[in-house]
């Protein structure tokens, strides 16, 4: 069982830059100018005009960075995504024992972004479960919980509902089989 929430998530392992959804999540930091992992290949893959809006963030909204927990949207550049969203994941045991709150924030405000721009797919990786520490059996509780709230929630009145309901496929993208079986062992969709 690959699928959850009547096939509206789905769990695949693959890279990140290959998927062909509207929007793909990156796993940065908050300077929002590049670093390894997701982050790398993102950059790399979708070219300068990415780093170029992230510049401009920055140089606007964000001058002393992106805060964890917080979520951006640029172009996708040369991705097959139209829509890179920029979020930054907690580092384990640096945020005083918020770290599962800025996690489920980081998914949370993504998909409202996704939603904010009427798309209808998104692609997530593991954040912070690279370099940022996150023990993944964690993470994968934390990241379904708040992805199952915010797709099932009432609140908002019927227009909020409807746009929430256009987003019909959330991706989650692992980079190895092991890590997909932790993911599925460890989930809380039901
Ligand atoms: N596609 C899918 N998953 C991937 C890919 C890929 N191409 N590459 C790595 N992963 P990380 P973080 C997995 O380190 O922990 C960067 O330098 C990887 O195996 O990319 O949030 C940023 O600039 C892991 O499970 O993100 C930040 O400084 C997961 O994606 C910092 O790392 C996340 O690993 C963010 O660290």
């Amino acid at each position: 069982m690959n699928s959850f929430l009547q096939g509206r998530v789905s769990v695949v392992v693959g890279d990140i830059t290959r998927q062909a959804t509207d929007a793909l999540v990156n796993a940065a930091n908050s300077t929002l100018l590049g670093g390894s992992g997701v982050d790398g290949a993102i950059h790399r893959a979708g070219g300068a005009q990415i780093l170029e809006e992230c510049r401009r963030l920055r140089d606007t909204r964000y001058p002393g960075g992106l805060p964890t927990g917080e979520a951006v949207i640029t172009t996708g550049g040369r991705l097959p995504a139209r829509y890179v969203i920029h979020t930054v994941g907690p580092i384990w045991e640096q945020h005083a024992g918020s770290e599962a709150e800025l996690l489920a924030a980081c998914y949370r405000n993504s998909l409202a972004l996704a939603v904010e721009h009427g798309l209808a797919s998104i692609a997530f990786p593991a954040i912070s479960t690279g370099a940022y520490g996150y023990p993944p059996d964690k993470a994968a509780q934390v990241a379904s919980e708040a992805i199952r709230e915010f797709l099932t929630t009432e609140s908002g009145g019927a227009e909020a509902s409807a746009a929430r309901d256009k987003l019909g496929e959330v991706r989650l993208i692992f980079f190895s089989p092991p890590s997909a079986e932790i993911f599925l062992r460890n989930h809380k969709f039901e």
